[in-house]
């Protein structure tokens, strides 16, 4: 069989310490050929060879150690889920503010112009005449 590539989603790291110990550890395991974990992506690397190691294997030893590990599968869909629900929150928080923007135009412009029904027609009156 020919080697696996897979990434992997790694949570909890907090230094360069912590990367190199990942890839140490992961890298050090039987039917692992290579490992590059990434502390800023927060992605790791690994390749192996199938038929001695299996994905779930690494993924338990990078638990072991403490880390969070997922498939980046299931990582995409909830970022994509993480990404939908800011969206919907930018989208509440811009209806409030808008509301609240258009109360303060208008009451900023209430001393200025008067809306007025003249034989009923509707106009907009300076204060100062
Ligand atoms: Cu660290």
């Amino acid at each position: 069989m020919s080697p696996q590539k897979e990434t992997l989603s790694i949570t909890g790291m907090q230094c360069a310490a912590c990367a190199a110990r990942i890839e140490k550890v992961v890298r050090r395991q039987a039917g692992v050929i290579d490992a590059h974990v990434n502390l800023a992506t927060e992605r790791a690397t690994v390749t192996f060879a199938p038929e001695d190691i299996g994905l779930s294997d690494i993924i338990a030893r990078i638990e072991k150690l403490g880390y969070g590990a997922t498939t980046s599968q299931s990582n995409d869909a909830s970022m994509a889920a993480e990404r939908f629900a800011s969206l919907q929150m930018f989208l509440f928080s811009l209806l409030l503010s808008m509301s609240v923007l258009q109360n303060s135009i208008f009451h900023r412009f209430s001393h200025i112009y008067s809306v007025r029904t003249i034989n009923g027609t509707l106009y907009i009156v300076s204060n100062a005449l």
